[in-house]
């Protein structure tokens, strides 16, 4: 019955990336200001670097997801990188895997992202922690079997790290062959991630990707720490953040997405969209890791009673494991 169950589910995927697309193609306009914020007039680092990417986009609340697709995209043009992979993944509002994947299907429709459904992936459903099932099995074996085609990936997780913390601790790539993981999260030791005004601190955001999957940072801190390259809370805010204009003069089809969004976060005192997980772009621009501030420092997770989500990845600390924390704040 499982076995059946799997047969399905993989050939609804089947039809779905071979059917024809509605969207219109993605056209590059790398001189808009939504690129300019992002890249400025830096030019690539890497070469066609092989990337896979990890995403748990949705089409209504978080935004900075559908933003990150456009602005790999973008590098993708530029020559800086090669997509090898669009992987879902449970995380944003507390999605499931299986609700991320088909947004992904229908955003990268709205995107004009067409070229890249044939990438899509599906991530497994349960958080690293848990033993594998059958199910996350054939899902991990089928991100690995990409993977494994390059010598040298760099994977960028925009949510949760538990596909980068499943791949190496279940022996599934040499991981010599994962270059680097660019992550979201971490704070300084009890940095809650509010503006302090209005409503801030109840409703704060939440160090998500971290918290959402623990055991994957507890995982990879301790045993690749050198190959983490983490964008912090700090690294997205003041003059950093987005404005939803520019997102809507960009991505006519983003416009109401971003609106919407902007008067949430307005009402807990921001004045724009802070933007984390599409700042992982920096790492392919030359200069793009030192205008973000990222240095080597050491961290560790740690349980501080009194959060919400009290098991915390805390940088700066005095002992733990040595990784690399963009926390520049540019104001
Ligand atoms: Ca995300």
């Amino acid at each position: 019955m499982k076995t059946l169950t799997f047969l399905l589910v993989f050939l609804c995927e089947l039809v779905r990336s071979v059917s024809p697309v509605m969207g219109a193609d993605f056209v590059s306009t790398t001189t808009s200001s939504l690129v300019q914020h992002f890249f400025g007039n830096k030019v690539c680092r890497t070469n066609q670097q092989p990337i896979l990417l990890v995403t748990d986009t949705t089409r209504d609340g978080e935004i900075d997801d559908s933003i990150s697709l456009l602005m790999y995209r973008e590098l993708e043009m530029l020559g800086c990188i090669k997509v090898i992979g669009v992987v879902s993944i449970f995380g944003n509002g507390k999605s499931s895997t299986a609700e991320v994947h088909e947004n992904l299907f229908v955003r990268l429709n709205e995107l004009g992202l067409t070229s890249w459904q044939p990438l899509i992936l599906r991530g497994p459903d349960h958080k690293a922690f848990k033993e594998m099932t059958a199910f996350d099995t054939i899902l991990m074996e089928r991100i690995t079997s990409v993977v494994n085609q390059y010598p040298s990936v760099v994977i960028a997780e925009l949510g949760p790290m538990t596909v980068s913390a499943r791949l190496l601790k279940h022996g599934l790539v040499d991981p010599s062959r994962i270059e680097r993981i660019l992550g979201v999260g971490g704070r300084s030791k009890g940095e809650r991630f509010s503006t302090g005004k209005g409503l801030g601190s109840l409703f704060s955001f939440r160090d998500m990707n971290i918290a959402e999957d623990t055991g994957a940072a507890m995982y990879l801190v301790p045993y690749y720490a050198e190959k983490l390259w983490m964008v912090t809370y700090q690294t997205g805010l003041g003059s950093r953040e987005v404005s939803p204009d520019a997102v809507s003069a960009y991505t006519p089809s983003l416009a109401g997405h971003a609106y919407q969004r902007a008067k949430v976060l307005g009402s807990i005192g921001y004045t724009n969209i802070p933007s984390w997980d599409t700042w992982t772009t920096s790492y392919f621009l030359q200069n793009g890791s030192e205008e973000l501030g990222c240095k080597k420092t050491k961290a560790a997770m740690r349980y501080l009673a009194g959060f919400k989500d009290p098991m915390q990845l805390h940088l700066n600390t005095e002992k733990g494991h040595t990784l690399t924390a963009c926390h520049q704040v540019k104001q």
